[in-house]
């Protein structure tokens, strides 16, 4: 909103890495409904970004993350003003990886707000992206080959 008492907030959100592919699910979302996106939400008070991290990719997917095993790979600054409401976003970019030997598989714990979650190869990511997302991803940004 153009309230003068509207701020930015600040979002998490994990590039969990399996191999060559990235978890992405579809939202049920208000904001960027049918759009594929990372797991991730909004960073809570006394917070740190890893403790963040961890906590919406359990409660988006099941997955449990070493919250000491998560990275910070990049910020970015995000303003929706086409939107009906404006928003404004910090997003904070995280990484976590998990290991070949861990046969894990999300859930779709959410089941109102996304469609569920899969794997995708970063040269074969399904379309459209979340518009902060996709943003991103055009300005550079890719979690397999990005340094923290
Ligand atoms: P919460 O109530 O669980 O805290 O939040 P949420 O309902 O899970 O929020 P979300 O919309 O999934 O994420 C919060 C914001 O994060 C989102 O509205 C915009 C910002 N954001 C980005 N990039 C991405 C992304 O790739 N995935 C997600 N989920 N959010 C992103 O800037
Ligand atoms: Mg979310
Ligand atoms: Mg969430």
């Amino acid at each position: 909103t153009r309230e003068e008492n509207a701020v930015p907030r600040v979002a998490v959100v994990v590039s969990l890495l399996k191999g060559k592919t990235v978890l992405l699910g579809r939202r049920r979302s208000s904001l960027g409904d049918s759009t594929f996106s990372l797991p991730g939400g909004h960073l809570e008070f006394g917070e740190s970004f890893e403790e963040c991290g961890a906590r919406e990719v359990k409660e988006e997917t099941g997955l449990d993350i070493d919250k000491e095993k998560i990275e910070l790979l990049r910020v970015t600054n995000n303003m929706f003003v086409e939107e009906v409401k404006a928003y404004h976003y910090v997003g904070i970019f995280m990484r976590a990886l998990l290991t070949d030997g861990e046969h894990r598989e999300p859930q779709n714990v959410e089941p109102n707000m996304c469609d569920g979650w899969d794997w995708y190869e970063w040269d074969r990511l399904p379309q459209p992206l979340f518009w902060p997302l996709q943003n991103a991803v055009e300005a550079g940004f890719n979690p397999f080959h990005a340094s923290p």
